[in-house]
């Protein structure tokens, strides 16, 4: 919302990629507050959001979906974003909605962060079709550990984000390649949901990539850089969350693998072999792994190798965040500001409680080898929330 954070790209030598009727901003932007962003920028914006969002839909030949990126920590991307998301389910009901959202763990500088993590996370568990959550603190170490080289000719938009922003950008250039262009085995972005969401609602994905950074660029490709690339595509070093989906004692329920450039079939089915054995998939989930090949390498690269896996482990951003959430409702601290907007009651804060309580429990209850007796992984059954209490 903020023009002056807008106005970096609209001057920028970027502004070229922007359709200037569709950049809406207001001054100045929620406060770190999820209720603002939700409630005083979605009603005060709705009318001229939808008439954007439908206008680029409608110069669409062939609209494959919706990728929303937004902060999870602070308010406007947080509330804005539930809230146009929520719209698009409405607007939209057949399009998928695929999230690259970041969660501001390790990075303390929003104290309200937990309320608006919380709170935007119970609509992407909702409303999203497909969600990629990136932890800041897994970005950040990365480019501590990894030499990320930004493009630097766009040096006009540089901020403190910019080397942890390009590994999202990468990732996600990755993800749509499927849908940009061709390969032996393609697929595009709508089979992601088809293949690696297997119960309603669980449709949070770990994601990493490799290459990253220069550390990790290849010179030549061959059976065993290539393979090389592969493990570490799938190594907790690369994921965009601090903590490993394949570790023993998770359950995973899905994978995926897109290969692209000099990736042939043989090279993906001895992978897929190699991720079976190692990895802690459950009885009905050890074939899922769904593979894909894209002719065409990121710029400079003659290869590279994209893992998603829709694991159990996922349960400890639940958890980070839940926890932190807990500290400050239990003394309802700063809950006044929230309150105090038209619209907001104070049981959004259960009911995002509640919410995230039972996605987490599903993941738990996956690890459970015969799933076919929980009522929760049922699709169709409407499971009744059991209200928290706080003293
Ligand atoms: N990875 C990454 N994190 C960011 C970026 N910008 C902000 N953050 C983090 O996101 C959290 C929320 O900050 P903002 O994105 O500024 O929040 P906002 O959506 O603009 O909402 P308001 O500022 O409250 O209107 C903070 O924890 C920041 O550290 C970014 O460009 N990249
Ligand atoms: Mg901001």
């Amino acid at each position: 919302m903020e023009e002056k954070v807008v106005s970096r790209f609209s001057k920028s030598d970027l502004k070229f990629l922007f359709d200037k009727k569709a950049i809406i901003t207001n001054y100045p932007g929620s406060a770190n507050n999820w209720a603002e962003g939700y409630f005083s920028h979605g009603s005060k914006y709705k009318e001229k959001i939808l008439e954007s969002i439908v206008s680029c839909a409608e110069g669409c030949d062939n609209l494959h979906g919706f990728v929303l990126l937004y902060s999870m920590g602070g308010g406007t991307g947080s509330g804005l974003g539930s809230y146009i998301l929520e719209q698009l389910e409405d607007f939209f009901p057949n399009i998928d909605r695929f999230v690259a959202c970041v969660y501001s763990t390790g990075s303390e500088d929003v104290i309200t962060a937990p309320y608006n993590m919380m709170l935007a996370t119970q609509h992407l568990i909702e409303y999203a079709t497909c969600v990629f959550p990136f932890e800041n603190r897994a970005l950040q170490e990365i480019t501590t550990r990894k030499n990320i080289a930004c493009e630097s000719k766009f040096s006009s938009i540089s901020s403190p984000f910019e080397d942890m922003n390009s590994i999202v950008v990468n990732l996600l250039l990755n993800i749509t390649s499927g849908s940009r262009f061709t390969g032996q085995m393609n697929f595009d972005v709508n089979a992601i949901k088809t293949n690696m969401v297997p119960f309603p609602k669980m449709h949070f994905l770990s994601s990493s990539f490799s290459p990253i950074g220069i550390n990790d660029w290849p010179t030549v490709s061959s059976n065993s850089t290539r393979e090389k690339n592969f493990l570490k595509a799938c190594s907790k070093d690369n994921q965009m969350m601090t903590f490993n989906p394949l570790d023993v004692g998770q359950a995973v329920i899905s994978g995926m693998l897109l290969g692209r450039g000099d990736y042939t079939l043989t090279d993906m089915r001895k992978y897929i072999k190699i991720l079976q054995k190692k990895t802690p998939f459950l009885d009905w989930s050890d074939k899922c792994v769904k593979m894909g090949l894209c002719d065409v390498p990121p710029v400079g690269h003659a290869f590279s190798m994209l893992s998603l896996f829709n694991s159990s482990s996922v349960i400890n951003l639940f958890d980070c965040m839940s926890s932190k959430f807990q500290t400050l409702l239990n003394k309802k601290a700063h809950t006044h500001h929230y309150t105090s907007i038209e619209g907001f009651d104070f049981d959004f804060f259960y009911e995002c409680q509640n919410t995230v309580a039972d996605i987490r429990e599903m993941y738990e209850e996956i690890k459970i080898p015969d799933t076919s007796t929980i009522p929760r992984l049922q699709p169709n059954i409407n499971y009744e929330y059991k209200k928290f209490e706080i003293e």
